[in-house]
């Protein structure tokens, strides 16, 4: 059922949310951490990046919601403060706000405040203010006058605390000095350690200030929760991808014991592996639209949209918390990485089920001629388990990285270890599964109507998004 609202805003009359705040403090950033581009401002580590106010529209579906401006950064905030005083000296009937208009019509193209007055022009003509802190400064007398001026245009005023990160003691003083402002419901929202839980929050946090564009801002919460969680489960459902595609691949095994065809078959494999995770890798980058520089800025350990420590790289399996002394991962009888399937079963699987259940490699490598000659049939190499699980950690911890943005980024130890992150429960059975299932390597009609198929990604989906 539709009720107009009377108290609902006329469909032309956006919110107005102007961004201001102290020079270089992540203002452009802030607006495009909002609109999940890139393309929006200049941003750089440097006073004064953006000179003009820029204005952009955030909507729900097709429906705009408000419109969110960019403002040059506040230079000058003593000379500015020192003009507006001496102006209300002169008029002294005159409200605040209208000092403040008198100070933005009047001030000449060239005049040193040029860039301040732009600032305040945008200040008035919007309905509410996201001040943007750095919280790593103290709270020193130019911010307290910046906060003098803006108050002064009776406009409810947002404080966001931005590059919070490893910043809590400074964190808690803005908190306090803010509060001698009667400014208490800031807003923590790191641009860098971005979380969709802090988007939602800011918008809340207007809600309660702008009563009038409560429903018009729920859309816009309800409309980014869905497509929050739509871009989650495309980021798990493009890695159970790269599991299934590994897992199903598989290269046979023609002559016995030929070191020219077995390393030809090794290159193979290898080759495939780093190809399917590389392109998981853009693919996932592309689906939470990170660029070279989020990557940089979250120190995802990749470079030039590689991964910077190769999958069959010696030290992988420590980094990944796997048992580097078991005889499974040295998996020296097939090569690096590769396993053997003998008459439908990978050794790997036949290990963990019936005759040689609780053997591993070693035992395998006792006993192996021995069931190779039982189980007849066709032999094939795979890739083995500990590069499955390689690839899954990897991938769920990068999957992580690109849903909280930058959480890790400030402990360099976290950055290529996986071994916080579990695997799925029946992880051998799934992968069991996959393995002696080859057609389902790549995406078709039949195989995604397969209920087996279907349960098998449900499980391996459910367990990337686990905890969130
Ligand atoms: N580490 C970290 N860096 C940030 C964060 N937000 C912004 N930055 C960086 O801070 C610098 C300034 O960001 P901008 O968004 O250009 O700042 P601004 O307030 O728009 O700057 P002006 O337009 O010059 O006033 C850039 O190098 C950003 O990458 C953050 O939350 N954490
Ligand atoms: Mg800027």
């Amino acid at each position: 059922m539709t009720t107009r609202n009377t108290r609902q805003p006329d469909m032309h009359t956006l919110l107005n949310v102007a961004v201001v705040g102290h020079t270089n403090t992540g203002k452009t950033s802030l607006i495009r951490t909002m609109l999940r581009s890139t393309e929006f401002g200049v941003i750089e580590d440097a006073a004064g990046t953006t000179r003009h106010v820029e204005q952009a529209t955030i909507s729900a579906d097709s429906e705009p919601i408000l419109n969110v401006y960019d403002t040059p950064g506040l230079e000058d905030s003593r000379a500015l403060f020192a003009h507006i005083k001496k102006l209300q000296a002169q008029s002294r009937l005159m409200l605040p706000a209208q000092v403040l208009e008198q100070f933005a019509m009047h001030i000449a193209i060239n005049d040193p405040l040029e860039q301040e007055a732009k600032v305040i022009r945008q200040v008035l003509r919007s309905d509410i203010l996201l001040y943007v802190i750095d919280v790593r400064e103290p709270f020193l007398e130019k911010y307290r006058l910046e906060l003098d001026i803006l108050t002064q245009a009776a406009k409810p005023i947002i404080p966001v605390f931005n590059f919070i990160a490893g910043h809590h003691t400074e964190l808690a003083k803005w908190r306090q000095n803010l509060a001698n402002y009667h400014m208490h419901a800031t807003l923590e929202f790191d641009t860098v350690a971005y979380s969709f839980e802090a988007e939602k929050r800011l918008y809340q946090k207007m809600q309660t200030l702008m009563e009038l564009h409560y429903s018009s801002l729920q859309k816009l919460i309800d409309y980014r929760s869905k497509l929050w969680n739509q871009l989650c489960l495309s980021g798990a459902k493009r890695i159970t991808e790269l599991i299934v595609n590994v897992s199903c691949y598989r290269e046979s095994k023609v002559t016995s014991n030929h070191l020219i065809a077995d390393s030809l078959v090794e290159d193979r494999l290898h080759n495939f592996v780093r190809k399917a995770e590389q392109k998981c890798l853009h693919d996932l980058l592309a689906i939470f639209n990170f660029s070279d520089k989020d990557v940089e800025i979250q120190k995802i350990p990749v470079n030039n949209g590689q991964w910077q420590l190769d999958i069959f790289a010696p030290g992988i399996l420590k980094a990944y918390g796997l048992d580097v002394g078991s005889a499974a991962a040295k998996g020296a009888a097939a090569g690096a990485g590769i396993d053997l399937i003998v008459g439908g079963m990978s050794l790997g699987a036949a290990s963990a089920l019936g005759a040689l259940a609780g053997a591993s490699w070693s035992t395998f490598k006792r006993y192996g001629d021995e069931i190779k000659a039982t189980v007849k049939g066709m032999k094939w190499q795979c890739a083995d388990d500990a590069t499955l699980k390689i690839l899954y950690l990897r991938q769920k911890l990068l999957l992580k990285k690109l849903m909280h943005r930058g959480h890790a980024a400030q402990d360099a130890l976290q950055l290529d270890k996986a071994d916080s992150e579990k695997l799925p429960d029946d992880w051998n059975k799934l992968i069991s599964a996959l393995r002696q299932n080859p057609a389902w390597q790549e995406p078709s009609v039949a195989r995604n109507a397969n209920s087996h198929y279907q349960s098998i990604e449900t499980k391996l989906v459910g367990a990337l998004l686990e905890g969130d």
